[in-house]
Parts: structure tokens; sequence; C-alpha cells
């Protein structure tokens, strides 16, 4: 009788729970995304964007919407650590590959750094939602010119669910669209990759 409350009250209170990966290069607005989207959903403020130094190792962030959970990971972006993303994808339910619009200098390195996690076997089957970052900026490429870079590569992500977004971190425009985006596509890959439950 009791196993069965227990059960009963587990199941009740037990949330869903995903893993997002946040990557991307070093620079390219990753933690002040996680930060904005947990000021956004938490909220409460985040750190001040002058508070934010490059990371080292690991930022976590959990966002609870109705009974689920989404915990966000932003994995550094140094090159020394993407070696370490690959570690995160058998375990991650979706990916959040962040672009500095701002930066054509090292388009060609985001594009190689793209198509390896995109291609990578572990993720197979995971939704991956490119935010084209720092939209706020006016001379940033707008989603046009990131779509023209990055479609030609994109066409490797088969079945996967993708998509495309122009945010700015530091501002907050679009971030909520994004992580409402992600929440309808974890959802929706239940079957493929199924949520932890978490108390
Ligand atoms: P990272 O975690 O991917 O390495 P950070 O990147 O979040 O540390 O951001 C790197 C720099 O880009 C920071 O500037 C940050 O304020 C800026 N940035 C991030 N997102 C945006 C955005 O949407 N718009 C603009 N204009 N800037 C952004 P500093 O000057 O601190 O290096
Ligand atoms: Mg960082």
């Amino acid at each position: 009788m009791y196993t069965l409350f227990t059960g009963l009250y587990k199941q009740w209170t037990q949330k869903e729970e995903f893993y997002v990966i946040i990557l991307g290069l070093d620079n390219a607005g990753k933690t002040t995304l996680l930060e904005k989207i947990k000021s956004i959903f938490l909220g409460v403020p985040g750190l001040p964007p002058e508070k934010i130094g490059p990371t080292v190792g690991l930022n976590m962030g959990k966002v609870d919407i109705a009974s689920t959970r989404l915990t966000f990971w932003d994995l550094g972006g140094q090159r020394e650590l993407h070696s370490i993303w690959s570690k995160y994808y058998s375990e991650c339910h979706a990916i959040v590959f962040v672009v500095d619009a701002c930066d054509r200098e090292r388009l060609e390195e985001v594009k190689t750094s793209f198509e390896s996690v995109i291609t990578n076997d572990e993720v197979e089957g995971v939704p991956v939602l490119m935010l084209a970052n720092k939209q706020d900026v006016p001379s940033a490429m707008r989603m046009h010119e990131i779509k023209e870079v990055f479609n030609p590569i994109a066409v490797q992500l088969g079945a996967k669910d993708s998509k495309v977004l122009g945010v700015s971190a530091l501002k907050g425009d679009g971030v909520k669209d994004a992580v409402d985006w992600l929440f309808v596509r974890l959802q929706r890959n239940k079957v493929n990759r199924p949520p932890v439950f978490t108390a």
C-alpha cells in the first residue's frame, strides 16, 4: 500500500525534465542568452552584462514551464572546449546554436563548428535551433543573410526539427519565442528522446 501511494505521489509531483545544450563560438552570446532566459522565466534579474566574463567550464539554468523543466547547459565556446561538447550530445534533448551575427570574419569558423555538431551521429533526431544573435546591432547580418550561409549546411539536418531565429540576447528580443519553439519541439520529440523525471 505504502509503495502504491508513494508511487502515485511521485507521479503527481515529478516533473518531466529536458536538457538543452547551448553551443556556439566564444563571444557569440551564450552566457548572455542563458542569463536572459533565467531573467524572463524566473522573474529574477540575471547577471548584468558587465559581470559576465568568458565562460570557464559550464553554466547551468533551470526553467519550469507548467509541469515541465528545461535545464539549459551553456558549454564554454573556446576552441579547446569543443571536444567536450560531444560528451553531452547523447543525453541532450535539444541543441541551441548561437551565432554572433555581427562577426562576419569568423563565419567560416562558425560554419565548420555548426557542421561538426549537426553531423555527429549522437545528435540524430535532436531538434536544433540556430539563433542569429545581436540583432539589436544595426550592422548585424539579418535573417536572409544568415539563412543563405547556413541553409546549404542545414540540409544535412535531415529529418531533424530545425529553425533559425533572430534574437538579441542582450535586450531579450526573440528570446521567449526561442524558448517557446524549444518547448513545443521537446514535447513533440518525446518518442525519440524521452525526458528524465525529476522531483
Ligand atoms: P559567450 O558566452 O558566447 O562567450 P557572452 O558570449 O555571453 O559572454 O557575450 C559576449 C559579448 O557579446 C559580451 O560583450 C556581450 O555583452 C555581448 N552580447 C551578447 N549578446 C548580445 C546581443 O544580443 N547584442 C549585443 N549588442 N551584444 C551582445 P562584452 O563587451 O562584455 O565582451
Ligand atoms: Mg560564456
